[in-house]
């Protein structure tokens, strides 16, 4: 039995990202489906993660592969049916996992219906579902605004009807304007077709984004190319997402939503979970982009917890996802990094966030350039997930995207059967997390360290008490002296990243690259 607590689900659980294309086809298309996610789903029970983000698998041409949705309340066909979402769903809760679901509410796919309609002339009836405006007196765009994935303005002229409609994202991808009640009514039924369908919540795409100067005033010009997307941060937005919050409050079950919140600034981010009123979780990218370095790191965690804990908000942490590049890529490929991160990342306060592949240390593929299929440079991360050695690694037909490097020696059948491997690792890491409150839940006091190394204890009043050190060099570090030996005083090495002294009592000395739990005893 772990801890009992009577906190939400979703502050104990560690979320396991599911990007559908790539994690397991089952009819030989090359592209990963639902049925491929059932089928797996003994996997992610053996791992033990307490839940999966699916990506989008939704209506969709794919010019965005999926976020670009052509009708939000079904499923692609190259994914499969409702039907197969529906026994994913039911088979996910059956096995204790809960299920969280990608809501795109920003833009839709330029096929979809109400985007039709709108461009079809000036007095369409959805005409102002989107965000359409004349020319600037040059003829050109209404604002400098610049669309996400190339240098190009956020806006395509509309021949027919002589004005621009706006896209941060791809041309495909025109924005809704959520000024509009009728717009936010319709987002508020995709909410409610899926929360009645059962899922326990969404990751809410590009949140920041739906509330929109109604000015539409200039970007500073400073700040350009940066896109728009990554720049906009506004009042609209929050009661927008007041709204949505009492809407997802209103089912029994403690549905959650966690919102992307693209900008770069924890300080831009925090404010997204209102007064406990808005978001439940927000990513909170700044460390993702922090390099494998301690000071930098224990930056980011101090600032992360500066920022939150006057809000009483709850954090949440992420290395990996679709849209970057895996960490062990980020972090020169080094595996033993690879697992010091996952160290730090599962023993930190907060929501961790894996993304498929990561427990096993893929490597981002290296795409040829007649293989490649994202217009934002993605296709790396996305790489098909390796089920078996051999050829075809599980998958029966050619996938969309090339292996990652050493799938030939990373499949998940490989990695199962080696206890030292990193998959190993990150299951004995969230055992470790369900079998203590302190990991879970527990209060985080950062503890001075040697230069290098960043140590933590995570302890609940109930007396449940880790502690957690993470050695960022290739050197051995010696505690001796700091604060960190003396709270890792009488402590046992309960998971070690590199697998070595487990059950043994802590001397005090790191290995390069090591991270640790202690536990007292
Ligand atoms: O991402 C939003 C976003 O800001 C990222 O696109 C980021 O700027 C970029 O990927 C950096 O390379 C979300 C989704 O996660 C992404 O996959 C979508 O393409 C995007 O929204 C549009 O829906
Ligand atoms: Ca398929």
């Amino acid at each position: 039995m772990g801890p009992v607590s009577t906190e939400p689900w979703w502050k104990s659980a560690v979320v396991y990202q599911i990007y559908p294309r790539s994690f397991a086809d089952t009819n030989g298309d090359g592209v990963g489906d639902l049925a491929g996610v059932r089928a797996h789903l003994e996997h992610l029970v053996w791992l033990g993660v307490d839940a999966i983000w699916l990506s989008p698998f939704y209506r969709s041409p794919m010019a965005d592969f999926g976020y670009d949705v052509a009708d939000h309340c079904d499923v692609d066909p190259v994914f499969g049916t409702l039907d197969d979402f529906d026994a994913l769903v039911a088979d996910a809760h059956a096995s204790g996992i809960k299920v969280i679901v990608d809501w795109v509410p920003n833009h839709t796919s330029d096929h979809h219906r109400w985007f039709v309609e709108s461009r079809q002339g000036r007095t369409s009836a959805k005409r102002d579902w989107y965000v359409w405006r004349d020319p600037a007196p040059d003829g050109g765009p209404p604002n400098n605004w610049v669309a996400a994935f190339a240098p190009e303005p956020a806006w395509t002229y509309d021949e027919a009807s002589g004005q621009y409609y706006l896209h941060c994202f791809l041309p495909e991808q025109p924005d809704l304007d959520w000024s509009n009640p009728e717009v936010e009514a319709a987002m508020h039924d995709v909410l409610r077709f899926w929360l009645d369908r059962g899922v326990d919540g969404f990751r809410m795409d590009v949140t920041h984004l739906i509330g929109k100067d109604p000015e539409l005033a200039d970007d500073p010009p400073e700040y350009l190319p940066i896109p728009h997307s990554a720049l906009n941060d506004r009042p609209e937005t929050h009661p927008l997402l007041r709204r949505i919050r009492t809407l997802l409050d209103a089912y029994p079950g403690d549905r959650m939503i966690v919102g992307e919140v693209y900008l770069l600034d924890t300080a831009l981010v925090a404010p997204y979970y209102g007064d406990d009123d808005e978001l439940h979780l927000s990513f909170n990218f700044p460390p993702l982009f922090t390099p494998w370095d301690a000071t930098q790191w224990r930056a980011q965690i101090d600032k992360t917890v500066a920022e939150l804990e006057p809000l009483s908000a709850w954090p949440t942490w992420v290395l990996s996802n679709h849209d970057n590049p895996r960490h062990r890529t980020r972090y020169d490929g080094d595996e033993g990094r690879a697992r010091a991160a996952a160290v730090l990342l599962l023993g930190l306060r907060g929501t961790p966030f894996l993304y498929a592949g990561e427990e096993l240390g893929l490597l981002d593929a290296e795409v040829p350039a007649d293989r490649v299929v994202d217009p934002g440079g993605r296709d790396g991360c996305r790489a098909p997930i390796p089920w078996e050695p051999t050829l075809g690694h599980g998958w029966p037909g050619e996938p969309w995207l090339p292996f990652a490097p050493e799938a030939q020696t990373r499949s998940v059948a490989d990695e199962k059967a080696d206890p030292h491997s990193i998959l190993h690792l990150y299951r004995r890491l969230l055992a470790a997390r369900r079998g203590s409150e302190a990991l879970q839940l527990g209060a985080q006091h950062m503890l001075a360290a040697p230069e290098g190394v960043v140590a933590w204890t995570r302890q609940t009043p109930a007396g449940d008490r880790r502690v957690v050190v993470v050695n960022f060099t290739d050197a051995v570090v010696r505690l001796e002296g700091t604060e960190a030996l003396a709270a890792s005083a009488h402590t046992t090495i309960e998971v070690a990243s590199d697998g070595l002294g487990e059950g043994a009592a802590f001397t005090g000395a790191l290995a390069p690259d090591q991270a640790v739990v202690l536990r007292p005893g």
